[in-house]
């Protein structure tokens, strides 16, 4: 059988999400980057793959995949030894499905809608987005609440999707404190992932994001 084909930059979070399940299953890539800071998605036969042409893609025999958390469910399903991180329960199933929604559609993508118009065009920072940024964290904290994790009992895809946008966000220094559950909660999801190379594949590629994003707010001002 061979090895799924993964295609991918390091530091994009939701590239990062996979990298960290991979290492939790053992599961081996044929990895090979897509450099979308020189535009390599645009090109032909990366199109011709994914028409969307966004990382991570994976190929594994001819199932062609995006959208990193429908990628973590079928490798867990694909691969893992046990449901687990993906549990069959259909009502713990139901939790991890919901937070990976909740994490795609409203807290990353209000994180992205605050921040990366001025990392990547240096536009100024919007104050109505960020209050639309804490209001979803103050929802995840609210989730959290009484939780040791996301969805179930024990560390799920849905920690780990919501752990590389968590992370993200302090690293870019939003101010956690505040919200107690969730940085008690990311804290116990840091050192649930330690001994999968967490610094290496998520803590130091946040950095290296969240210093593009200081760089270009030096350089504008900081308006
Ligand atoms: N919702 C998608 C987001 C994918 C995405 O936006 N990827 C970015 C990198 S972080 C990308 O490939 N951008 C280049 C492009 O869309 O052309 C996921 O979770 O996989």
């Amino acid at each position: 059988m061979s090895t799924p084909v993964f295609y991918y930059l390091p530091p994009s979070p939701p590239c990062r999400s996979i990298l960290l399940l991979a290492k939790m299953l053992g599961l081996e890539f044929e990895l090979k980057i897509i450099n979308i800071m020189e535009g390599e998605q645009l090109k032909p036969d990366f199109v011709a793959m994914n028409p969307q042409h966004c990382v991570p893609t994976i190929n594994d025999q001819g199932l062609v995949l995006w959208e990193s958390r429908a990628i973590l469910s079928y490798l867990v399903a694909a691969y893992g030894k046990t449901d687990e991180l993906y549990p069959s329960d259909i009502r713990v199933r139901a939790l991890v499905d919901q937070r990976l929604h909740f994490d795609l559609g409203t807290l990353y993508m209000r994180l992205t809608d605050y921040y990366y118009p001025t990392m990547f065009i240096g536009a100024p920072l919007d104050e109505g987005k960020r209050a639309k940024l804490s209001e979803a964290v103050g929802w995840l904290n609210a989730i959290l609440e009484g939780r040791e994790y996301a969805a179930a009992d024990h560390f799920t895809i849905a920690d780990l999707a919501l752990l590389v946008t968590v992370s993200q966000l302090e690293a870019l220094d939003f101010e956690l404190k505040p919200y107690k559950h969730a940085k008690q909660w990311l804290e116990r999801c840091k050192e649930h992932m330690a001994p999968y190379d967490y610094e290496e594949l998520n803590g130091s590629k946040a950095v290296m994001l969240a210093d593009m994003f200081k760089a270009k707010m030096n350089q504008t001002g900081g308006s």
